[in-house]
């Protein structure tokens, strides 16, 4: 089974944040046709946009549809390449841990082995140290005495760990959703809010995006270019506060009732503190536009940042109260141990996973699938 998002059925009790008379008044226009254009979210620099009137409206969002339809789950050959291709992101460490079970001897150099391979995937001391002791105690209890079986064992630890961070995003509980979206710099925060814009269109759910990353001019004109060419509103400002942007994003998704709120926000580091301040201060301002808002509070981390990540994780839990992670750029030289690292310090649950830069390589965390590509 897969699917990509959970949606809460529309009929039950009300939520506080969906008062009756937001939902009342759907537009009966059709729903805009989507575009297809690939890979629509890139760094380039861009066209200059209009002059501007303090808040532009770049394009009127889709209709509000009355009743959410589940997408088709991509099919079985599409999946299958996806996780070819995430196992080859994660070959090395694959590798790595592999190899040290064959023909091995139960035995200290055998768990000194294993304990160098996981430090080396990322995986941190306090998971590395949990999973090699809870490994001996199971070799003990159930003894074993293939090497085999030990990575078996290995293997099912591994899936136990990682399993609670697995949680799949639920659309539809708020209307609007809104989701505020932070990282360092080339994280991979726009990008991943283009696929999911594009994921969320497909649910029947209409988007509305803030650019916040008001730092940089191409920043905003990259979002802007990729809204007009996807039919999803930007809101964009000129003046430099992404706490307006948001602020007014939530406002106008409020009054034309769409679905879901993207808040994209500059790049940071976790030891910039006073720009660790404006992130709280945009989350404070989004929540003056809506109670309860942003329901979501996701982290983007480029897969590649090592054990650099899990600080990321704890800076930016700390600051903002992250209800989720997306880990991206799988596909490169990541090694993978890094979410048996957030699962065992800071369990903040992974949505989604990157393994490239199309739509389609940005996937729902399978806590399972993760390990299978890890250790086969
Ligand atoms: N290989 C690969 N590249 C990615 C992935 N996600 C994002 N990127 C690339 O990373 C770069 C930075 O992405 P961007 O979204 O602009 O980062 P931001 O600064 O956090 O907004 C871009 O070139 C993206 O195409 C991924 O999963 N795999
Ligand atoms: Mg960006």
């Amino acid at each position: 089974m897969f699917s990509f998002f959970k949606r809460k059925p529309k009929e039950p009790a009300p939520v506080p944040e969906q008062p009756a008379s937001a939902q009342s008044a759907p537009a009966p226009a059709p729903a805009a046709p989507l575009t297809t254009s690939p890979a629509p979210v890139s760094v380039t620099p861009a066209v200059v946009t209009p002059p501007a009137q303090n808040v532009q409206e770049v394009q009127a969002s889709a209709a509000q549809p009355a009743e959410i339809v589940a997408a088709p789950a991509p099919a079985p050959e599409q999946k299958r390449s996806w996780l070819s291709r995430l196992k080859a992101g994660l070959a090395k460490t694959s590798s790595n841990l592999t190899t040290l079970f064959i023909g091995a001897r139960i035995d200290d150099d055998l768990y000194d082995e294993l304990e160098a391979a996981l430090l080396t995937s990322d995986a941190g001391v306090e998971a590395t140290l949990f999973l090699l002791d809870a490994l001996k105690k199971k070799v003990k209890e159930e003894k074993l005495t293939e090497a085999e079986q030990v990575k078996a064992a290995l293997k099912t630890l591994l899936i136990d760990l990682l399993t609670p961070l697995q949680k799949p995003l639920v659309l539809g509980q708020y209307q609007p959703m809104v989701m505020m979206i932070a990282g360092v710099n080339g994280a991979g925060k726009t990008t991943t809010i283009g696929k999911l814009a594009k994921h969320m269109q497909t649910h029947q759910q209409s988007v509305v995006l803030a650019a916040g990353d008001t730092f940089r001019a191409a920043a905003r004109e990259q979002l802007t270019i990729w809204g007009e060419r996807n039919d999803v509103t930007v809101i964009a400002q000129e003046s430099g506060d992404p706490a307006a942007v948001a602020f007014d994003a939530v406002a106008s998704a409020k009054a034309r009732g769409t679905d879901v709120v993207m808040v994209d926000t500059a790049g940071r580091l976790p030891t910039q503190l006073h720009l660790m301040e404006e992130l709280k201060k945009i989350k404070r301002v989004i929540a003056k536009g809506m109670d309860g808002a942003p329901q979501e509070v996701l982290l983007i981390i480029d897969g590649n940042t090592g054990q650099n990540a899990l600080a990321q994780v704890k800076a930016f839990d700390d600051a903002l109260q992250l209800t989720g992670l997306v880990i991206t750029k799988l596909d490169g030289t990541a090694k993978g141990g890094v979410l048996a690292a957030i699962a065992k310090t800071r369990p903040v649950p992974v949505y989604f996973i990157g393994i490239g830069e199309q739509i389609e390589d940005l996937q729902p965390f399978n806590a399972q699938e993760f390990v299978d590509a890890l250790l086969n």
